[in-house]
């Protein structure tokens, strides 16, 4: 049931600044005037409910967004590179495939998550005239774009959950209807993981349907099987409350509030989800007596006499479940409200930059996002270096080198260069 890819995205890189000058009537020897380049493109996941499985995605190895455009002339900024969105059906779940952190959880409709963010545009020149520089040479690189592996596994949905006491008949009536074949026994916890099984009507309508531990009291709190369980109905559309009725072990008019007080305590929204009771071993002894108190208790609810033994009252349960279902597709694919978009950020936020000290008044720079900077850098240019040494500044690298007891005239090391710190 689980479908699993691996893809690769990259965000674009932002656009490099632009280096240009001032050429206008009346101003001959204008000043800085060179644009910044645009951002790159981000990538996005984003749900769509016409998809059901990644069969699409099947043939992606790689995801890749627009690049920023550089900055032109007459501080005109560069354009911004095209986003990028993989589509995924409801239920998907993505990894960082390099260390199975969960990066998104995709469990509504038109979801939309950014993956790798796309770098900022480089600023153009005009950004760096100051008073004692007012000819910089020097534009900033544009930021390289996030990349990463992504690792895309779908869970099926069931669209409709057997829930109910221990021993009640769910996994019985999960054989009926479907061809899953699972753990069927008269002592409770038979059923440990959710089995899953298929049901397609005569009219060819079909959903997916799961048959859950039993639930008991105190569940919320993890009692029984507790949370496993009811962590994997949230996803259900429709909940099909079975309830025994022989009324042999207890009572099932308890048993009823009892597992909506445990559904409200794990989750309003769950307690409020359309369900339908399965008044079931109606063979029994006793059972007819039981209903009849039952539904003069619940005069509103939907109450559908059933034996699975017998496989009597099956037929119309199945109708019910499968028109609620669609009643429930129907009002997820009309809310075409969009998503906020949420920025996942892949990494924890940590400082661009670690400062070491090496001891001898010399001081270490050590960042990844410092040293592609510097590679950029004409260091015989000194406006450039100027300049460079401003980013840092900009970054708190000044601040954290003086806090961590730099002093005037050390030296500090960015990448392969040597600088003299000054206050
Ligand atoms: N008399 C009668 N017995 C039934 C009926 N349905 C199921 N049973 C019996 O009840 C017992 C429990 O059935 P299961 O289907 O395993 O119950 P369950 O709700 O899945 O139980 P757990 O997995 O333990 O939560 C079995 O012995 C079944 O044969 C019914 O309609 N009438
Ligand atoms: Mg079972």
């Amino acid at each position: 049931m689980i479908d699993f890819i691996k893809i690769k995205v990259k965000a674009g890189d932002g656009g490099k600044g632009c280096v240009a000058w001032r050429h206008e009537k009346f101003y001959e020897n204008g000043g800085p005037f060179g644009g910044d380049g645009g951002r790159g493109g981000h990538v996005y996941i984003e749900v769509d409910t016409n998809e059901t499985t990644l069969t699409k995605l099947r043939f992606t190895r790689s995801v890749k967004a627009g690049n920023g455009e550089p900055g032109k002339i007459k501080k005109m900024h560069g354009a911004d590179g095209e986003d990028v969105t993989i589509k995924v059906p409801l239920g998907t779940m993505v990894r960082n495939a390099a260390n199975g952190d969960l990066l998104a959880d995709l469990t509504r409709p038109h979801q939309i998550v950014m993956i790798a963010k796309g770098g900022k545009g480089g600023l153009g020149n005009y950004h760096f005239a100051t008073a004692r520089n007012d000819a910089p040479e020097y534009a900033q690189p544009g930021e390289i774009g996030e990349s990463l592996e992504l690792q895309i596994e779908l869970r099926l949905l069931a669209d409709a959950g057997l829930i109910g006491f221990p021993s009640v008949g769910k996994s019985t009536f999960l054989s009926i209807v479907t061809r899953a074949r699972p753990e069927i026994a008269a002592y409770p916890f038979t059923t440990i993981d959710p089995n899953i099984g298929v049901v397609s009507l005569p009219d060819e309508r079909s959903f997916v349907l799961a048959d859950m531990p039993g639930l008991i009291e105190g569940a919320a709190d993890g009692k029984g099987l507790g949370h496993e369980f009811l962590r994997h109905i949230r996803r259900c559309r429709v909940l099909i409350h079975v309830i025994d009725m022989s009324g042999e072990e207890r009572d099932p008019l308890e048993d009823y509030v009892i597992i909506n007080e445990e559904l409200k305590s794990y989750d309003e929204e769950l307690a409020g989800r359309p369900q339908l009771i399965v008044a079931n071993k109606m063979d029994t002894e006793g059972a007819d007596a039981n209903l009849e108190r039952f539904r003069l208790a619940h005069p509103d609810q939907r109450i559908f006499p059933a034996s699975t033994l017998t496989h009597q009252g099956i037929d119309p349960i199945l109708y019910a479940v499968m028109d609620e279902i669609e009643a429930a597709r129907e009002a997820e694919a009309t809310d075409t409200a969009k998503e906020e978009v949420v920025v996942y950020r892949y990494e924890p936020k940590r400082p661009d930059f670690e400062i070491r000290n090496l001891g001898n008044h010399r001081w270490k720079v050590d960042s990844p996002k410092v040293d592609r900077l510097a590679e950029q850098v004409n260091f015989d240019n000194d406006d450039d270096t100027y300049a460079f040494a401003q980013t840092l500044a900009k970054m708190g690298i000044d601040n954290a080198l003086r806090e961590a007891g730099c002093k005037d005239g050390d030296q500090v090391i960015v990448g392969t260069y040597i600088m003299d710190f000054s206050d």
